[in-house]
């Protein structure tokens, strides 16, 4: 993409209605733009990291074994009046009529909607296991939204179901997405640690909430520091191995680690008080085992092995992926700017003419855009008639983890000049090098 023909309305000052750094920055690089009250649109460079994200959820809950559908944003309210929540869920439920007078809703979640899909279509535990998952918007009225989209009211969640015919088998889907979880926030660059929680209005017994640590986030949390050095890292995860699944839900859950509703003070203490921490952190997502609260209600039986007929085991699970978008650079910017991390960067790298309309470095700068291009990594090409300071400027705002300069000094020995935006650190080399080790840094990612 080359900057001139591209929609980046960067902003020169400060917007005053930013109060956190990642709105701040989101405004600041062209990335959104309120439309109402904790409603975004989500302009090109925004959009392309919010699709970056999307697609790791996706595979990462396809390797885990879970299968993606796609559910409309308005619901029946009918559904949600036999489970009961249609009264429960109060003013945070958008309703709306349509012109039939019939009561619609604007979904907030879809628990129903999956219990009435699964009841319409299976009745046997030969159909079980079976989690199904979507991404897709929903509406929620905060009564305060805030934070750009960390707290918005429309947002994008990925949230998913999992059928089970016993409870064993339903906390295995419950480890398996832990674990699916951990995954999926390593390689956006973050660390997410799981914490008991409050189930809330979603209901149940189990439930732990994905923390990223950021004194902007809204949520208090105490744990025992010793939980911040375990990864999952590139071990291999066998998903249908329940035994194995388990144990890495142990390791990353036995440590204290909870949010402020289910903090306890006395368990709190009984940890070596060097190792004692109370922090904020940011909820990018959530998991919930709940068993039969939306099967018993809502009639989603199967017949057993044994010829009887029971309710089926449920779950959900949710990720904040428009959230998510604050919550990185929450964790990852500079007084310059934004850093992406590799996975979830717009563009893998920036190309910068310093000497725009002259003829050897526009030909430079076009050879290196059809290399990286080649490679498949396609580059955001600053060609703009601007100075190299400002065109530096707007690389650091928008955060591109790599850049590639290119100006008549260095063509004249042969080289261009590689950037790290998070270190700082500027290497010459050849374009050809150049290109190269971008493209080994992303075959990892
Ligand atoms: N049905 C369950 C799981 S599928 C559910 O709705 N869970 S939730 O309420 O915890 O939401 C899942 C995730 O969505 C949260 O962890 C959070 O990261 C994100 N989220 C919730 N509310 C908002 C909001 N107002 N703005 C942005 N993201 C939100």
């Amino acid at each position: 993409m080359r900057l001139s023909r591209y929609f980046l309305p960067v902003l020169k000052e400060n917007p005053a209605e930013a109060q956190i750094v990642s709105h701040r920055l989101m405004l600041r690089a062209g990335m959104i733009k309120q439309q109402a009250a904790g409603i975004y649109s989500w302009l090109p460079l925004g959009f392309r990291v919010l699709k970056r994200i999307e697609q790791i959820v996706h595979e990462e809950q396809v390797r885990a074994g879970h299968i993606p559908l796609l559910m409309p944003t308005l619901q029946s309210a009918d559904l949600w009046r036999e489970s009961g929540r249609y009264d429960d869920y109060g003013q945070e439920m958008l309703r709306i009529k349509d012109r039939q007078d019939r009561d619609l809703l604007y979904g907030p979640t879809n628990e129903e909607m999956i219990t009435d899909i699964f009841r319409s279509h299976i009745s046997s535990y030969k159909d079980l296991p079976l989690t199904l998952y979507h991404i897709q918007w929903k509406f929620r009225d905060e009564m305060r939204p805030r934070f750009g989209v960390m707290r918005g009211r429309e947002f994008l969640m990925k949230d998913g179901y999992n059928f089970d015919l016993t409870r064993e088998d339903a906390l295995h889907a419950y480890n398996r997405h832990l674990v699916s979880y951990l995954r999926t926030y390593e390689r956006m660059g973050l660390q997410a640690i799981p914490m008991r929680a409050d189930s809330g209005p979603i209901g149940g017994e189990n439930t732990h909430e994905f923390l990223v640590l950021a004194d902007t986030g809204e949520s208090e949390v105490f744990y025992d520091s010793a939980v911040t050095d375990i990864r999952l890292g590139a071990r291999d995860i066998d998903y249908d191995d329940k035994a194995q699944c388990q144990a890495v839900m142990e390791e990353f859950t036995a440590r204290y680690a909870r949010t402020d509703e289910t903090h306890d003070e006395a368990v709190f203490n009984q940890i070596p008080e060097e190792r004692r921490r109370s922090a904020r952190g940011i909820e990018v997502g959530q998991i919930f085992y709940f068993g039969t609260k939306y099967s018993e209600a809502m009639g989603a039986n199967v017949v057993t092995p044994d010829g009887s007929r029971v309710p089926v085991e449920m779950g959900s699970h949710g990720i904040g992926v428009s959230r998510l978008l604050g919550a990185i650079i929450e964790a990852s910017h500079d007084d310059k700017g934004i850093i992406w991390p590799e996975g979830v960067t717009p563009f893998p790298c920036g190309i910068v003419n310093l000497k725009q309309g002259d003829a050897g470095t526009d030909a430079a700068c076009d050879s290196l855009y059809k290399a990286l291009v080649k490679a498949g990594l396609e580059p955001l090409y600053d060609d703009r008639d601007e100075r190299a300071g400002a065109k530096f400027a707007t690389m650091d705002l928008i955060g591109l983890p790599w850049r590639i300069t290119v100006g008549p000094r260095g063509l004249a020995n042969g080289v261009v000049e590689l950037t790290s935006r998070r270190t700082g650190i500027s290497e010459e080399m050849t374009a050809d090098a150049a290109v190269a080790r971008v493209a080994e840094i992303y075959a990892t990612v």
